[in-house]
């Protein structure tokens, strides 16, 4: 509370003075924009061979883009929690998207909202539980819908709103800066999307653009997975094996059914479990239309199809959905960003783009995420601040989802809590990258057994090599150099060349799980096994 008077107080003090002295000290609003399994690659300031984002682009040239970002566990709601809480999943206790989250924590918002600031947050939160720290919200339940999605607000209620989610979300958010927002005080809004997590509906408009698009394959599409362990064999997120043909990829399920497939029963109950029921009489037609088309042309071509073109089928499916959303997604993005700019907001407002963890687009053959290799480990990253940071920079710091939290606080002046694992990005965004000092990004994934069945591992990654150890029901290590095999097809664990680099990386690695205090390296019998496994 005492900060909200010594910054009222300021600005008050401050009125009186001149209004360059106001801007100095005027702490930045926070725009926090977080999209859902958004891979870089459909990002076009990383990658342009398969869409053009130019609103997402905006906010990387007209400040930092970060090359080389990734998440410390690569699934939806632990790394929520960690943004919130600038900590890894055995800290903040959100291992998994199954185990509730410790309300009882202390998130930023927290402590933006006990600074002063006026704080808001629309869209998908993902906690099955309602944030603290924010004055206001309005949050998908769960996992939320695409189409006239159902949102909870601060008294509970539960709220339908027809239309489509990305533009929904957006509409709240301007809605909000326009009629709530009090220019008395900075704010912090948390701007979450929904898009493009799966099963990647998009608006009527985009789906019909989309689906009649052609995009260009990854060099491995057709991974085998012969180099690599039995992690990489066994998960379940091929898009050929496991991809569904009605859920997913919208191909109505009786005609899924007449060509002999054995249909999942989330195929079968296609209309019952997917987007489609949500839909007005007026939408299920502009819908149904385009997946009548799609139908037709599976029908036709699927019986003469081998596997490798039925993948390839599949795959241009896939991409068609998943990018019409995205088009979505940055066109609202460049809504929001041109409020700021119309209303005299962009100098002075950090805007920060980014995704909860990558995703596959096709790379090894999957889609998902889970995995430590780089399209789910890295995320995309980007941050705006005009006043402060200058237009045009990129950084291949390792910096991780949880210096959020850490970047932010300290952005705004407010102390940051000592328990938090994250790093203040600053240093980097000030052009200091020498005070930036992290070698190694650690990550450690444990939702198994469950769905895409990936097995727990942890590991870290340094600019040029990634050593993983995957456990529970396997013992078994990876080593990529990441040089050498971008795309990580050939593990180089058995290479003899490569066994002094793993004696160094596995030192680091277990100084890094000491340093973050991840529980098994501190035990004996971990520490003895770990010792027997570098006289290996
Ligand atoms: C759902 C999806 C999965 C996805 C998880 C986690 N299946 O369960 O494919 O991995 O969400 O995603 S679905 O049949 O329900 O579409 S996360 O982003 O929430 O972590
Ligand atoms: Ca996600």
């Amino acid at each position: 509370m005492w900060r909200l008077f010594a910054f009222l107080f300021l600005t008050a003090a401050l009125a009186c003075a001149s209004p360059e002295a106001e801007q100095k000290v005027r702490p930045p609003n926070i725009l926090f924009i977080l999209s859902d399994d958004h891979a870089y690659q459909a990002i076009s300031a990383y990658d342009t061979s398969l869409i053009r984002t130019p609103n997402i682009d905006r906010i990387a040239k007209q400040g930092m883009l970060f090359l080389n970002a990734s998440v410390s566990n690569s699934i939806c709601a632990p790394s929520r929690a960690t943004i919130l809480t600038g900590k890894h999943s055995h800290m903040h206790g959100k291992i998994d998207n199954l185990t509730p989250f410790d309300t009882s924590q202390v998130t930023f918002p927290m402590l933006f909202q006990e600074a002063g600031y006026q704080t808001a947050m629309f869209g998908k939160l993902h906690f099955g539980n309602s944030p603290k720290g924010v004055d206001d919200f309005m949050i998908l339940p769960g996992q939320g819908h695409y189409i006239n999605p159902d949102f909870i607000n601060k008294k509970g209620e539960r709220k339908q709103i027809e239309g489509y989610v990305t533009d929904v979300i957006t509409d709240l958010t301007l809605d909000w800066l326009a009629e709530k927002r009090n220019p008395d005080q900075p704010f912090l809004m948390m701007y979450m999307h929904k898009a493009p997590h799966r099963s990647w509906w998009p608006r009527i408009d985009k789906f019909e653009k989309y689906s009649k698009l052609q995009f260009p394959e990854p060099a491995n599409l057709f991974d085998d997975y012969s180099e690599r362990g039995t992690a990489a064999k066994t998960a379940e997120m091929n898009i050929l094996d496991h991809m569904l043909l009605s859920y997913d990829c919208k191909v109505m399920p009786e005609a899924v059914k007449s060509l002999g497939v054995i249909p999942d029963p989330r195929d079968e109950n296609f209309f019952k479990n997917n987007e489609f029921y949500r839909t007005t009489e007026e939408q299920r037609k502009g819908y149904q239309a385009i997946v009548d088309s799609i139908t037709n042309d599976f029908v036709q071509q699927w019986p003469e199809m081998d596997d490798q073109a039925k993948m390839r089928w599949k795959h241009q499916r896939y991409l068609q959905d998943y990018l019409g959303c995205i088009e979505s997604v940055d066109d609202n993005v460049g809504r929001v960003l041109d409020y700021l700019e119309a209303h005299g907001l962009a100098e002075n407002t950090i805007v920060i783009y980014m995704s909860d963890q990558g995703f596959y687009l096709g790379e090894h053959g999957w889609f998902d995420k889970r995995f430590m290799y780089q399209e789910s480990f890295k995320t995309p990253l980007m941050f705006r601040w005009p006043k402060e940071v200058k237009a045009g920079l990129k950084s291949k710091a390792l910096v991780q989802n949880l210096d959020i939290a850490p970047t932010l606080l300290a952005a705004a002046g407010i102390d940051i809590p000592e328990d938090i694992q994250g790093q203040s990005m600053l240093p980097l965004l000030n052009g200091n990258p020498e005070k930036w000092d992290r070698d190694a990004a650690y990550y450690h994934y444990y939702e198994y057994p469950a769905e895409h069945t990936v097995k727990r591992h942890y590991g870290i990654a340094t600019e040029r090599f990634k050593l993983i150890h995957f456990y529970y029901d396997v013992d078994e290590w990876e080593l990529y150099d990441l040089q050498n095999d971008p795309n990580e097809m050939h593990n180089l664990y058995y290479d003899d060349a490569y066994q002094d680099t793993i004696i160094s990386l596995k030192v680091k690695l277990a100084e890094v799980r000491r340093e973050y205090r991840d529980g098994p390296s501190l035990d004996k019998k971990f520490l003895n096994d770990y010792l027997k496994t570098l006289k290996r």
